[in-house]
């Protein structure tokens, strides 16, 4: 799944794909480089960011997806937690909701997943993007990951979403410390007990950073190892910025995990 933030402000790439020329033209690059889903995002949630309103959001995201949708084949996700956005994506062409609160931002966003049949990614959040970084603790991270996405996973089944739709995601960076974020990259197999396609998203996050001592425009290799981690514990779909190299990391993880392609 490849990155495409339509933003003036997120973390690693904002404001390098505002204006709609250059996000068509980072999609391209994307689809070409090998992405199998592209994932539009045009509110940042990076830690400490605050909300963009919804007429904003779809200004930003409407005229690149309409663009898209009429060239590329590939599935296209929406990064939005809001019903209304989403809503006007999928009319644009949108597959895929990417809900980064598990559908608790707003209420109405499993009725609009229930009624279009489009996919939905379910990830798992403690707090809010502006505050989830203050303080994050947990007393045992994958058992409370699990036990979040199974209740989301509930909610979303209950307004009618079918299992087919859904896809989990641990949420690497959102309200987690430097030592969750490596438990779940150790041990994501365990959400593997709720028989759903993982997705996991390290790309160039700041605990590769802080490891590192790099800043964000120097964490491919950390992200490279981050990738093949999550694959190797069972993740269908890993999110990420750097589409070309991290299509050959994943070839080669999926080949240690699952045999040799063809053999
Ligand atoms: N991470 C980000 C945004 N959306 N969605 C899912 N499902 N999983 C993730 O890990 C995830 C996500 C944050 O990364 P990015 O889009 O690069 O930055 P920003 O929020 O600053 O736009």
């Amino acid at each position: 799944m490849g990155i495409l933030n339509i933003t003036p402000d997120s973390f690693s790439d904002g404001g390098r794909y505002f204006s709609g020329a250059a996000a068509l033209a980072r999609a391209r690059q994307l689809a070409a480089a090998g992405a199998d889903i592209l994932d539009i995002g045009a509110e940042s949630t990076r830690p400490g960011s605050l909300p963009v309103g919804a007429a904003e959001e779809k200004a930003r995201l409407l005229p690149v997806l309409k663009a898209l949708r009429q060239e590329l084949d590939l599935p296209l996700s929406v990064d939005t937690y809001k019903a209304e956005v989403a809503t006007a994506a999928l009319a644009a062409g949108a597959d895929i909701i990417n809900d980064i609160s598990a559908l608790t931002f707003d209420a109405a966003m499993a009725g609009v997943a229930a009624r279009s049949g489009a996919g939905l990614i379910l990830m798992h959040m403690q707090g809010t993007p502006h505050d989830m970084q203050a303080d994050p603790h947990y007393e045992d991270v994958m058992a409370e990951i699990a036990a979040f996405l199974a209740q989301q996973v509930a909610a979303a089944a209950a307004a009618g979403v079918a299992p087919d739709q859904i896809v989990i995601d641990p949420g690497i960076g959102f309200g987690k410390r430097l030592e969750d974020n490596l438990t779940i990259l150790r041990e994501l197999g365990r959400l593997e007990e709720l028989g759903l396609p993982l997705l996991v998203g390290p790309s160039r996050k700041s605990f590769i950073g802080r490891i590192l001592d790099a800043p964000a425009t120097e964490r491919l290799e950390g992200t490279a190892a981050a990738v093949t981690a999550a694959i190797l514990q069972g993740a269908q779909i890993v999110r990420v910025h750097d589409v070309a190299e991290m299509v050959r990391v994943a070839r080669v993880a999926d080949a240690i995990r699952d045999g040799a392609p063809g053999a």
